[in-house]
């Protein structure tokens, strides 16, 4: 593969993370240079580009994906329109950074991951961020080295102060839990072999439709028990959490940590707002690790099978939200390229 100088990346979708990745960028990581960006917005995706020395502003991610100055690609356009960038990609060979999902749906997520193998080698990194949060990888040491013995089960706990308009019980697996989802086989090195879903009296505060909280429980290949409460309405601010329970001991990363305070006879701290913050440092090693590999001509992190057992994990989720029922996960098996 080919190793590169300053890194030409387009930038393909320019919401939210498109957004902070084009900042990230441009600002926080060395190696790179944002090249191009690509957003439906015409205007919007002008207003970025004109921001940025020598970054040409596209509607179309194919005409991106041509621009001489383009060697690798971030994909931060909404789920659906993933698959479509994906396959672009690896029509040029360009190696990739792809928000999660991978893509929506397990039939999708298995096409991507064909088309990559047919390449005969691997071009995509998944964005599953908390890889490379500072508290997880302490975890996933701990439990590589096996310091408290074999772990058992995870209790994670992951709670948002609000949604934003239009989201549903479907987007609380694909969109939240899919991080679980994935810190669960990471971090147990495990696949998850069966979905259930609690759903507890609503709260109030929650949108008309919306079942919130819920509670997630995983089975795994080794036999672990895994469960998560979502709470996406909570109200008072971000927390995500897990504790390990292993033969030997505990381990917890998650309870908010920063500034403690003692004042008029109460002591505490704040609790972060929301993922952008309690994630940012997780996002820059995510985006500079993904820049130094592909520069090295090399691809780390999670990879298209991640992303596809995410998206059948996912769909056995919302079967099991439906249905109230224990649903088994369907899988192929793991091609060599993923093992
Ligand atoms: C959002 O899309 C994320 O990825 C956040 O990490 C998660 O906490 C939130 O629930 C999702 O909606």
């Amino acid at each position: 593969m080919t190793s590169y100088g300053t890194l030409g990346v387009a930038v393909i979708g320019t919401g939210r993370m498109g957004a902070d990745h084009v900042r990230r960028i441009n600002e926080v990581i060395s190696g790179a240079r944002v090249a191009a960006v690509v957003d439906l917005d015409e205007a919007r995706v002008k207003t970025v580009a004109d921001g940025i020395d020598g970054c040409t502003p596209y509607t179309d991610p194919a005409a991106a994906m041509a621009d001489p100055g383009v060697d690798a690609v971030l994909i931060a356009s909404p789920g659906p329109a993933h698959e479509a960038a994906l396959l672009g990609a690896f029509a040029r060979d360009l190696p990739v950074l792809c928000e999660k999902p991978l893509t929506p749906d397990p039939a999708s997520a298995l096409r991507v991951l064909e088309a990559e193998r047919a390449l005969g080698h691997r071009r995509v990194q998944v964005g599953f961020m908390r890889r490379y949060d500072a508290d997880y990888r302490a975890l996933k040491s701990l439990l590589d080295r096996g310091t408290y013995g074999r772990p058992l089960m995870l209790h994670n706990k992951h709670r948002n102060a609000d949604t934003p308009p239009g989201f549903t019980n479907a987007m609380m697996i694909h969109d939240s839990v899919v991080h679980e989802i994935d810190v669960t086989r990471w971090l147990l090195d495990e696949e998850i072999t069966a979905v259930r879903v609690l759903r507890p009296a609503p709260t109030g505060n929650a949108p008309e439709g919306l079942s919130d909280p819920q509670l997630i429980l995983f089975e795994t290949a080794g036999g672990q028990v895994v469960d998560t409460e979502l709470f996406v309405n909570c109200g008072f601010g971000y927390q995500v959490g897990c504790e390990a329970v292993c033969e030997g001991g505990t381990a917890r990363i998650g309870d908010d940590h920063g500034v403690f305070v003692n004042t008029g006879g109460r002591w505490g701290g704040a609790i972060t707002p929301g993922f952008v913050e309690r994630f940012e440092d997780a996002y820059d090693r995510q985006v500079q690790h993904w820049v130094d590999a592909t520069r090295r001509g090399e691809v780390e992190g999670p990879s298209c099978w991640d992303g596809y057992a995410a998206a059948a994990v996912c769909a056995a989720g919302v079967r099991a939200q439906e249905t109230g029922e224990r649903v088994a996960v369907e899988l192929i098996e793991r091609p060599a390229l993923y093992r």
